[in-house]
């Protein structure tokens, strides 16, 4: 008994030890250029390679953290760059986080928050990477310092995006043959409505009624182009539409959302829980896509997702094609949320040539698993870190 009793104390004073020098010594922002397998279109760009900020967090007990910041096309799908985002990390996010217990993770928010504006994603990859530090220090899982897990996987969807029908039906029959995704999402907006359509059409004969089909539209659309064009995707039996206009237009979505059978995703129009409570209460959308490089932050996407829902909005795991590492900083808080009515797209390590990750994210069974273990439950793979590493 007495030995036990020892054996307690000194694994008390060992974790108490560790957190005493949970204390941020350094954070450092590596810019990735990790190509994709194939060309990724949306309606105001397209990709062959995913812009990626790897982020790594060292603590003075020695732990190490690491969180990723994405981007899509460059300052297009935001306003953030990789080159904006390493800079306002190095220059103004990672000084004001010197020093600073990895285990305050409100007031790190606080301080983040006073130190730069906006900036979401290179703030939301700081907090993943310290959060990443304080689970491996304690032998916690992300996912428990968020709140404890009420799921650990999810139905995850794929996105079509080359533009050419015969290869979409293809990689979608495939999809489904594997047994890897069996809901699909595609992009429109970049080129003619019509031409958006007849696509769409061959997915919906090809893959049959039962498949559900999402379209997100990426703000490529004008009202009066909603009008005309929404009844066809309503005939096809389209389950879900993504912000189908300009972000700046909530009026024109609500008007869109009053009008049609098919519930609207509000993605674009709504980074912060403020821009959320106002989309909802216009009446812009049903289901709102939760998003690090929106929210800015594990904990405050979890805010987030509570004002959504506090409206009576669905929720759904969006993405910006994360690698293994950003998808699982999503993943840890999305398994946390008492509802995630949609589950995710959190495609991004499969659209990799190579994931980022030692051990990518498992797949299975059209499901994505939350990563086991302390931290974010992903290792960064140092020679595909330098091998897509920006050095100049
Ligand atoms: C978006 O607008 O949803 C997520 C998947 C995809 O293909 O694009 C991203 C961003
Ligand atoms: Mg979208």
């Amino acid at each position: 008994m007495e030995t036990a009793l020892v054996e307690i104390a000194k694994t008390v004073e060992d974790a108490r030890a560790a957190a005493k020098d949970t204390a941020i010594r350094s954070i450092s922002a590596t810019i990735v250029d990790a190509p994709t397998r194939r060309r990724h279109r949306l309606s105001n760009t397209e990709i062959t390679h995913q812009g990626l900020v790897l982020v790594r967090v060292l603590l003075e007990n020695g732990v190490s953290g690491i969180g990723e910041a994405s981007t899509l096309g460059g300052p297009r799908w935001a306003e953030e760059s990789v080159e904006s985002i390493q800079a306002v990390i190095t220059k103004y996010l990672a000084p004001t986080m010197d020093g600073q217990s990895a285990l305050a993770f409100e007031a790190n928010a606080v301080r983040l928050g006073k130190a730069a504006t906006r900036n979401f994603a290179a703030k939301a990859a700081i907090e993943s990477a310290v959060l990443d530090a304080a689970g491996k220090t304690l032998g916690l899982s992300s996912s428990a310092l968020l709140g404890g897990r009420v799921r650990d996987r999810m139905e995850v969807i794929w996105a079509l995006a080359s533009g050419d029908s015969s290869q979409e039906l293809e990689e979608a029959q495939e999809k489904l043959r594997r047994r890897e995704h069996r809901q699909f999402k595609i992009k429109f907006g970049f080129q003619d409505p019509r031409a958006d359509l007849k696509r769409l059409q061959t997915l919906r004969l090809g893959l049959g009624g039962e498949v559900p089909l999402i379209v997100d539209v990426n703000q490529g659309w004008s009202e009066a182009e909603c009008l005309r064009f929404m009844p066809a995707l309503e005939e096809l039996d389209v389950a879900l539409v993504e912000q189908p206009v300009s972000a700046l237009q909530l009026e024109a979505m609500a008007r869109i959302a009053a009008r049609t059978s098919i519930p609207l995703l509000i993605d674009e129009a709504a980074f912060t829980k403020e821009e959320i409570a106002r989309a909802a209460s216009m009446g812009c959308g049903t289901v709102y896509s939760l998003k690090l490089v929106k929210s800015g932050g594990l904990f405050e996407m979890k805010r987030a997702a509570g004002v959504a829902a506090a409206h009576g909005i669905e929720l759904y795991g969006g993405c910006l094609l994360e690698s293994s590492i950003g998808a699982a900083a999503h993943l840890a808080a999305f398994s946390t949320l008492p509802k995630l009515e949609w589950g995710t797209e959190h495609f991004g390590p499969r659209i990799l040539v190579e994931d980022l990750a030692v051990v990518p994210l498992r797949f299975e069974e059209f499901q994505v698993y939350v990563p086991d273990g302390p931290g974010l439950g992903v290792e960064i793979d140092e020679d595909k870190l330098r091998s897509f590493a920006r050095t100049d």
